[in-house]
């Protein structure tokens, strides 16, 4: 067990290789390898049927909140769909076609906990229920790269309202699906599965936390983590969980599945900070993926100005990991 272990904390530093170098290539491979897959005989009819069309279509584009700006163009969609990280479908950037074993529907939504109003809900209600708009985000995984997406969806503090948490409950804690026979990693019993990520309902309850439903001007993708993937953009990739089926507000502080993993390495608030390296490598400077392009990690991921404040007095905790 101790050596097989190993296998899953040695993949961070892994992926931290100069691996993108070969990104151009790869992604090319994968895309058609995709393409491919989408018009094979061999995906049953009912997987087709229930991935076409998309029951929410009709609300894409949504218009978009101008408020949020990028300092940098965004990524060619091809790249952000062609390069993730989905540890569910394989440990390499190339899940895309993996990923389109993901049935989305029927999916169910899990509210429950501390709440007032514990409930579960379908997707499509849920989606139809919230006040859909699009993002433009940046977003800064923990292996030092970064892409610029632009999101649709609806923020998170919409869900927490339809909750109704407890005065008792101090945080929300979200799982994606477990089904090994879609996702094959899960057989993988060294892994914590599921997927598990937390915050705080005051992080929660932040302007910039985003459900994501949609992206590029579409329902968001199976790689993207379909149908529904949160979006933090001011800490790293990893809180971002994707394929979510379960909010639990609780008084306990989440265990997030690389803080499960590997604790001396990832925790709880893992805030973006360049000043603060992982005990690995710098984050000092990312590599913003498809533009052969190096820019300097700003702390917060730049959005210092909404979040700032929801650190203050917590200056002992661990924070920037
Ligand atoms: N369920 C699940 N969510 C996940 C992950 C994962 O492996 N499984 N990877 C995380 C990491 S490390 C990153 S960087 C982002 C990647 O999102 P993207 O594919 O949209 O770039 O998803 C995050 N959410
Ligand atoms: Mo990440």
């Amino acid at each position: 067990m101790h050596v097989i272990r190993r296998r899953g904390w040695e993949i961070p530093e892994r992926l931290a290789s100069p691996e993108h170098l070969f990104f151009n290539r790869r992604a090319l491979l994968a895309a058609s390898g995709a393409a491919a897959l989408s018009l094979s005989p061999k995906i049953s009819l009912a997987q087709r049927i229930s991935d076409l069309p998309d029951p929410t279509k009709d609300l894409y584009p949504a218009s978009r909140n101008e408020k949020y700006t990028l300092d940098r163009p965004v990524t060619d969609e091809k790249i952000n769909t062609n390069y993730n990280n989905f540890y569910e479908f394989g440990s390499t950037k190339s899940v895309a076609k993996a990923a389109q074993a993901l049935k989305l529907r029927p999916w169910t939504v899990k509210i429950d906990g501390m709440v007032e109003a514990p409930q579960e809900i379908g997707i499509d209600d849920l989606i139809r229920k919230m006040p859909l708009e699009e993002r433009l985000y940046r977003h800064r995984c923990v292996e030092a790269w970064s892409m610029a997406i632009p999101w649709s969806g609806f923020p998170l503090a919409k869900l927490v309202e339809l909750a109704k948490p407890l005065s008792s409950a101090k945080y929300v804690r979200m799982e994606t699906f477990l089904d090994p026979s879609v996702a094959p990693a899960q057989k993988q019993s060294w892994y914590p599965w599921p997927y598990v990520e937390g915050l705080t309902i005051a992080e929660a309850s932040n302007e910039l936390a985003f459900l994501v439903t949609g992206a590029y001007g579409k329902p968001v993708s199976k790689v993207q983590g379909a149908p529904l993937r949160l979006a933090v953009p001011w800490k790293y990739g990893f809180k971002s969980i994707k394929s979510i089926v379960r909010f639990n507000f609780t008084d306990q502080r989440p265990k997030s599945y690389w803080e499960a993993l590997q604790a001396s390495e990832y925790g709880f608030w893992a805030n973006v900070n360049p000043q603060v390296p992982h005990p690995r490598w710098s984050q000092a400077t990312e590599e913003f993926i498809g533009r052969n392009e190096r820019r300097p990690t700003l702390i917060f991921n730049g959005y210092a100005e909404y979040v700032a404040d929801l650190y203050k007095g917590l200056e002992r905790e661990r924070l920037w990991a």
